[in-house]
């Protein structure tokens, strides 16, 4: 049998397996298994697998968290849309919402501290991507996300949304802050 003539006999699927194909097979497969495991060793050897926790939320009752830390600990305003800049106390809770096609508010952190960053999204999936780290989270909405963050770089973040999720998703970027 070849892959450019039909098959010779309608029944191909009977044909003796051929050598070649089984090797590939078993060495694709192979491959996959190497893969698969490679997801727990990362997790516990590598630094961009996270260990994160799930929980059910609601649009509504994530916003009013946000929103309280937005009431308590915004600095300042940024960009057009004038999105809050939000300083929470250190080693608080911190809020992110993913949004088509916004994160709101901006978070600007301390350097050495720990915070539980929760996320959710208020629509679609969205994903959280941190740049240059290249620490990716995936944003459901009904769930909310958390993990325990501690930055040790001071500077400016790059957050960019990487689940494609609509017309403006090229523009679903924003900012995170370490000082
Ligand atoms: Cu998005």
């Amino acid at each position: 049998m070849s892959a450019i003539l039909p098959p010779a006999s309608p029944v191909w699927w009977k044909q003796p397996l051929d050598r070649v194909e089984a090797t590939w097979i078993l060495l694709a497969f192979a491959w996959c298994l190497v893969m698969f495991f490679m997801m727990p060793y990362w997790h516990i050897f590598g630094k961009q697998n996270l260990s994160n926790e799930a929980y059910r939320t609601s649009p509504e009752m994530f916003a009013k968290k946000a929103q309280a830390m937005v009431d308590q600990s915004t600095v300042r305003t940024e960009t057009a849309e004038k999105v809050p800049v939000v300083h929470p106390p250190a080693g608080s809770d911190v809020y992110l919402i993913a949004r088509l096609w916004q994160w709101w508010p901006i978070l600007e952190l301390e350097k050495g501290k720990s915070y539980r960053l929760h996320l959710t999204s208020m629509d679609y999936q969205h994903g959280f991507s941190l740049q240059p780290e290249n620490i990716n989270l995936q944003v459901l909405p009904g769930y909310e996300m958390v993990v325990t963050v501690t930055p040790n770089r001071e500077g400016s973040y790059a957050i960019v949304c990487n689940e494609f999720c609509g017309i403006g998703h090229h523009k679903m970027v924003s900012k995170l802050y370490v000082k």
